[in-house]
Protein backbone atom coordinates (compact mmCIF):
# COMPACT_ATOMS: atom_id res chain seq x y z
CA UNK A 1 0.00 0.00 0.00
CA UNK A 2 1.47 3.25 -1.02
CA UNK A 3 0.69 5.91 1.67
CA UNK A 4 1.51 9.63 1.79
CA UNK A 5 0.66 12.09 4.84
CA UNK A 6 0.74 15.76 4.44
CA UNK A 7 1.10 17.10 6.95
CA UNK A 8 2.62 19.79 8.92
CA UNK A 9 4.76 19.37 11.76
CA UNK A 10 3.00 21.91 14.49
CA UNK A 11 -0.80 21.51 12.90
CA UNK A 12 -2.55 19.91 15.72
CA UNK A 13 -4.92 18.03 13.13
CA UNK A 14 -1.77 16.69 11.33
CA UNK A 15 -0.50 15.68 14.98
CA UNK A 16 -3.92 13.68 15.17
CA UNK A 17 -3.79 11.95 11.71
CA UNK A 18 0.66 10.97 12.94
CA UNK A 19 -0.48 9.62 16.33
CA UNK A 20 -2.97 7.39 14.50
CA UNK A 21 -0.85 6.53 12.02
CA UNK A 22 1.71 5.52 14.98
CA UNK A 23 -0.53 4.14 16.39
CA UNK A 24 -1.36 1.41 13.91
CA UNK A 25 2.01 1.27 13.19
CA UNK A 26 1.84 2.04 9.70
CA UNK A 27 4.59 2.90 7.50
CA UNK A 28 3.95 6.01 5.23
CA UNK A 29 5.55 8.84 3.46
CA UNK A 30 5.24 12.39 5.42
CA UNK A 31 5.09 15.26 3.22
CA UNK A 32 5.55 18.10 5.18
CA UNK A 33 3.14 21.25 3.97
CA UNK A 34 4.32 24.72 5.13
CA UNK A 35 1.15 26.46 6.26
CA UNK A 36 2.80 29.34 7.97
CA UNK A 37 5.69 31.27 5.82
CA UNK A 38 5.05 29.07 1.90
CA UNK A 39 1.58 29.10 2.34
CA UNK A 40 1.74 26.07 0.18
CA UNK A 41 -1.89 24.90 1.39
CA UNK A 42 -3.17 27.47 -0.83
CA UNK A 43 -1.07 26.20 -4.07
CA UNK A 44 -3.68 24.97 -7.06
CA UNK A 45 -1.90 21.28 -7.05
CA UNK A 46 -2.86 21.11 -3.35
CA UNK A 47 -6.03 22.51 -4.07
CA UNK A 48 -7.29 20.32 -5.95
CA UNK A 49 -7.18 17.37 -3.68
CA UNK A 50 -7.93 19.28 -0.72
CA UNK A 51 -10.44 22.33 -1.93
CA UNK A 52 -10.69 23.46 1.54
CA UNK A 53 -7.04 23.94 1.90
CA UNK A 54 -5.80 22.48 5.33
CA UNK A 55 -4.06 19.58 6.63
CA UNK A 56 -3.44 16.46 6.99
CA UNK A 57 -4.43 14.96 3.87
CA UNK A 58 -4.10 11.25 3.78
CA UNK A 59 -3.42 9.63 0.20
CA UNK A 60 -3.50 5.79 0.17
CA UNK A 61 -3.19 4.04 -3.18
CA UNK A 62 -4.91 7.65 -4.85
CA UNK A 63 -7.66 7.24 -2.07
CA UNK A 64 -7.92 10.67 -0.84
CA UNK A 65 -8.93 11.08 2.97
CA UNK A 66 -8.89 14.85 3.59
CA UNK A 67 -9.98 15.52 6.99
CA UNK A 68 -8.51 14.41 9.93
CA UNK A 69 -11.97 12.68 11.76
CA UNK A 70 -12.28 10.71 8.05
CA UNK A 71 -8.55 9.68 8.55
CA UNK A 72 -8.60 8.31 11.84
CA UNK A 73 -11.11 5.57 10.84
CA UNK A 74 -10.35 5.57 7.54
CA UNK A 75 -6.47 4.16 9.27
CA UNK A 76 -7.86 2.10 11.94
CA UNK A 77 -10.05 0.41 8.99
CA UNK A 78 -7.52 -0.23 6.68
CA UNK A 79 -3.96 -0.79 8.65
CA UNK A 80 -3.56 -3.53 10.88
CA UNK A 81 -2.87 -3.76 14.70
CA UNK A 82 -5.29 -3.13 17.51
CA UNK A 83 -8.76 -2.01 16.57
CA UNK A 84 -9.38 1.11 17.82
CA UNK A 85 -12.76 1.47 17.10
CA UNK A 86 -14.74 -1.70 18.53
CA UNK A 87 -17.93 -2.35 18.18
CA UNK A 88 -18.22 -2.90 22.06
CA UNK A 89 -17.53 0.97 22.40
CA UNK A 90 -18.35 2.51 19.33
CA UNK A 91 -21.02 4.87 20.74
CA UNK A 92 -19.50 5.80 24.02
CA UNK A 93 -15.92 6.59 21.74
CA UNK A 94 -17.93 8.50 18.58
CA UNK A 95 -20.11 10.73 21.10
CA UNK A 96 -16.00 11.57 22.93
CA UNK A 97 -15.06 12.50 19.05
CA UNK A 98 -17.97 14.67 18.68
CA UNK A 99 -17.32 16.52 21.38
CA UNK A 100 -13.51 17.02 20.69
CA UNK A 101 -14.07 17.91 17.02
CA UNK A 102 -16.98 20.50 17.83
CA UNK A 103 -14.44 22.68 20.30
CA UNK A 104 -12.25 24.96 18.13
CA UNK A 105 -8.96 24.80 19.02
CA UNK A 106 -7.23 27.30 16.31
CA UNK A 107 -9.50 29.89 18.46
CA UNK A 108 -7.96 29.03 22.02
CA UNK A 109 -4.63 28.80 20.60
CA UNK A 110 -4.68 31.74 18.19
CA UNK A 111 -6.62 33.92 20.96
CA UNK A 112 -4.37 33.05 23.64
CA UNK A 113 -1.06 33.66 21.18
CA UNK A 114 -2.09 37.39 20.96
CA UNK A 115 -3.00 38.02 24.10
CA UNK A 116 0.53 37.33 25.02
CA UNK A 117 2.00 39.51 22.77
CA UNK A 118 1.12 42.54 20.90
CA UNK A 119 3.30 41.59 17.64
CA UNK A 120 1.70 38.00 17.41
CA UNK A 121 -2.08 40.32 17.72
CA UNK A 122 -0.53 41.99 14.59
CA UNK A 123 1.06 39.03 12.78
CA UNK A 124 -2.31 37.78 13.19
CA UNK A 125 -3.90 39.86 11.31
CA UNK A 126 -1.74 40.34 9.04
CA UNK A 127 -1.44 36.60 8.10
CA UNK A 128 -5.22 36.66 7.73
CA UNK A 129 -4.87 38.69 4.83
CA UNK A 130 -1.96 37.75 3.44
CA UNK A 131 -3.66 34.26 2.89
CA UNK A 132 -6.80 36.39 1.20
CA UNK A 133 -4.13 38.23 -1.51
CA UNK A 134 -2.74 34.55 -1.68
CA UNK A 135 -6.39 33.54 -2.78
CA UNK A 136 -7.26 36.76 -4.91
CA UNK A 137 -3.86 36.29 -6.93
CA UNK A 138 -4.23 32.37 -7.26
CA UNK A 139 -7.90 32.89 -8.12
CA UNK A 140 -6.70 34.70 -10.66
CA UNK A 141 -4.33 32.07 -12.52
CA UNK A 142 -6.57 29.64 -11.46
CA UNK A 143 -10.12 30.77 -12.20
CA UNK A 144 -11.24 27.26 -12.45
CA UNK A 145 -10.65 27.17 -8.54
CA UNK A 146 -12.19 30.27 -8.14
CA UNK A 147 -14.85 28.98 -6.03
CA UNK A 148 -12.59 27.39 -3.86
CA UNK A 149 -10.35 30.19 -3.17
CA UNK A 150 -13.59 32.32 -2.90
CA UNK A 151 -14.55 30.10 0.38
CA UNK A 152 -11.07 30.50 1.71
CA UNK A 153 -11.46 34.15 1.95
CA UNK A 154 -14.57 33.81 3.48
CA UNK A 155 -13.44 31.58 6.14
CA UNK A 156 -10.23 34.31 6.83
CA UNK A 157 -12.43 37.24 7.36
CA UNK A 158 -14.54 34.54 10.15
CA UNK A 159 -11.49 33.96 11.41
CA UNK A 160 -10.87 37.54 11.85
CA UNK A 161 -13.87 38.42 13.50
CA UNK A 162 -14.14 35.10 15.77
CA UNK A 163 -10.12 36.13 17.05
CA UNK A 164 -9.12 39.59 16.46
CA UNK A 165 -12.49 41.53 16.09
CA UNK A 166 -14.07 43.19 19.54
CA UNK A 167 -16.64 40.83 19.61
CA UNK A 168 -13.98 37.67 20.02
CA UNK A 169 -14.73 34.27 21.19
CA UNK A 170 -11.77 33.89 23.52
CA UNK A 171 -13.75 34.01 26.70
CA UNK A 172 -16.07 31.01 25.80
CA UNK A 173 -13.29 29.19 24.04
CA UNK A 174 -11.32 29.12 27.55
CA UNK A 175 -14.42 28.08 29.69
CA UNK A 176 -15.48 25.43 26.87
CA UNK A 177 -11.27 24.02 27.62
CA UNK A 178 -12.20 23.80 31.26
CA UNK A 179 -15.10 21.75 30.46
CA UNK A 180 -13.66 19.38 28.31
CA UNK A 181 -10.99 18.75 31.05
CA UNK A 182 -13.74 18.03 33.72
CA UNK A 183 -15.51 15.86 31.16
CA UNK A 184 -12.48 14.15 31.06
CA UNK A 185 -11.51 13.99 34.55
CA UNK A 186 -15.05 12.68 35.13
CA UNK A 187 -14.53 9.41 32.16
CA UNK A 188 -11.40 8.91 33.76
CA UNK A 189 -12.37 8.04 36.81
CA UNK A 190 -14.87 5.44 35.27
CA UNK A 191 -12.43 4.13 33.05
CA UNK A 192 -8.70 4.38 32.48
CA UNK A 193 -8.90 5.64 28.84
CA UNK A 194 -10.94 8.58 27.35
CA UNK A 195 -13.89 7.26 26.42
CA UNK A 196 -13.77 3.00 27.51
CA UNK A 197 -11.55 0.27 29.01
CA UNK A 198 -9.57 0.65 26.09
CA UNK A 199 -7.46 2.60 24.15
CA UNK A 200 -9.27 3.76 21.32
CA UNK A 201 -9.58 6.37 18.73
CA UNK A 202 -10.55 9.09 21.35
CA UNK A 203 -7.62 9.07 23.24
CA UNK A 204 -5.46 9.74 19.65
CA UNK A 205 -7.67 13.22 19.61
CA UNK A 206 -7.50 13.80 23.87
CA UNK A 207 -3.57 13.19 23.76
CA UNK A 208 -3.50 15.90 21.29
CA UNK A 209 -5.68 18.05 23.54
CA UNK A 210 -3.72 18.05 26.07
CA UNK A 211 -0.16 18.18 23.93
CA UNK A 212 -1.73 21.57 22.70
CA UNK A 213 -2.79 22.47 26.20
CA UNK A 214 0.61 22.20 27.29
CA UNK A 215 1.73 24.26 24.05
CA UNK A 216 -0.10 27.35 24.82
CA UNK A 217 1.08 27.31 29.01
CA UNK A 218 -2.72 25.94 29.90
CA UNK A 219 -1.05 22.96 31.63
CA UNK A 220 -2.35 23.83 35.02
CA UNK A 221 -5.78 22.21 33.45
CA UNK A 222 -4.20 19.33 33.63
CA UNK A 223 -2.04 19.08 36.36
CA UNK A 224 -5.06 20.30 39.14
CA UNK A 225 -7.17 17.25 38.00
CA UNK A 226 -5.55 13.84 39.21
CA UNK A 227 -7.03 11.37 36.57
CA UNK A 228 -6.31 13.84 33.58
CA UNK A 229 -2.63 14.23 34.97
CA UNK A 230 -1.94 10.32 34.96
CA UNK A 231 -3.62 10.04 32.04
CA UNK A 232 -1.44 12.55 30.45
CA UNK A 233 1.49 11.03 31.77
CA UNK A 234 0.65 7.66 30.81
CA UNK A 235 -0.18 8.82 27.02
CA UNK A 236 2.66 11.05 26.38
CA UNK A 237 5.13 8.15 27.44
CA UNK A 238 3.52 6.06 24.39
CA UNK A 239 6.19 4.78 21.77
CA UNK A 240 3.37 5.79 19.30
CA UNK A 241 3.43 9.28 21.05
CA UNK A 242 7.21 9.72 20.14
CA UNK A 243 6.94 8.07 16.83
CA UNK A 244 4.22 10.75 15.92
CA UNK A 245 6.85 13.49 16.46
CA UNK A 246 4.14 15.49 18.81
CA UNK A 247 4.67 18.89 18.93
CA UNK A 248 4.21 20.80 22.34
CA UNK A 249 6.99 23.48 21.62
CA UNK A 250 7.69 25.12 18.44
CA UNK A 251 11.13 26.29 18.49
CA UNK A 252 12.08 29.62 19.16
CA UNK A 253 14.08 30.26 15.73
CA UNK A 254 10.91 28.97 13.58
CA UNK A 255 8.68 30.50 15.95
CA UNK A 256 10.76 33.86 14.49
CA UNK A 257 10.95 32.87 10.75
CA UNK A 258 6.66 32.22 11.20
CA UNK A 259 6.36 35.71 13.01
CA UNK A 260 8.87 37.42 10.31
CA UNK A 261 6.68 35.87 7.28
CA UNK A 262 3.67 36.84 8.40
CA UNK A 263 4.56 40.63 9.21
CA UNK A 264 6.66 40.92 6.06
CA UNK A 265 6.10 38.71 3.43
CA UNK A 266 3.84 39.18 0.69
N1 LIG B 1 -11.48 19.65 9.79
C1 LIG B 1 -10.10 19.62 9.39
C2 LIG B 1 -9.38 20.83 9.95
C3 LIG B 1 -7.95 20.90 9.47
C4 LIG B 1 -7.29 22.22 9.81
O1 LIG B 1 -7.92 23.20 10.21
N2 LIG B 1 -5.96 22.26 9.64
C5 LIG B 1 -5.20 23.48 9.88
C6 LIG B 1 -3.91 23.14 10.62
S1 LIG B 1 -4.20 22.40 12.18
C7 LIG B 1 -4.75 24.07 8.55
O2 LIG B 1 -4.47 23.36 7.62
N3 LIG B 1 -4.65 25.40 8.48
C8 LIG B 1 -4.15 26.08 7.31
C9 LIG B 1 -5.16 27.00 6.75
O3 LIG B 1 -6.32 27.03 7.22
O4 LIG B 1 -4.84 27.72 5.80
C10 LIG B 1 -9.47 18.32 9.86
O5 LIG B 1 -9.90 17.79 10.91
O6 LIG B 1 -8.58 17.80 9.18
Amino acid sequence: MATILYSNYSSYYSMIARLCLAEKQAAYDLHDIDIHIKLEQLAPEYVAMQPNMTVPVLDCDGNIIADSRLILHFVNEHFGGVDLFPAVDAEAIERSLELHYAFSIEDLTMGNALRKSPIARIALGRGLARASRRCLLMMKSHPELKDAYTKKMALEEERKRLILSEENNYAQMQQRAIDLCDMLEAQLSQHQYAASAQYSLADVVWTIFLARLTMIKFDHLIAERKNLSDYWQRMSTRKSYATANICTKIPASKLIQIIFALLFRS
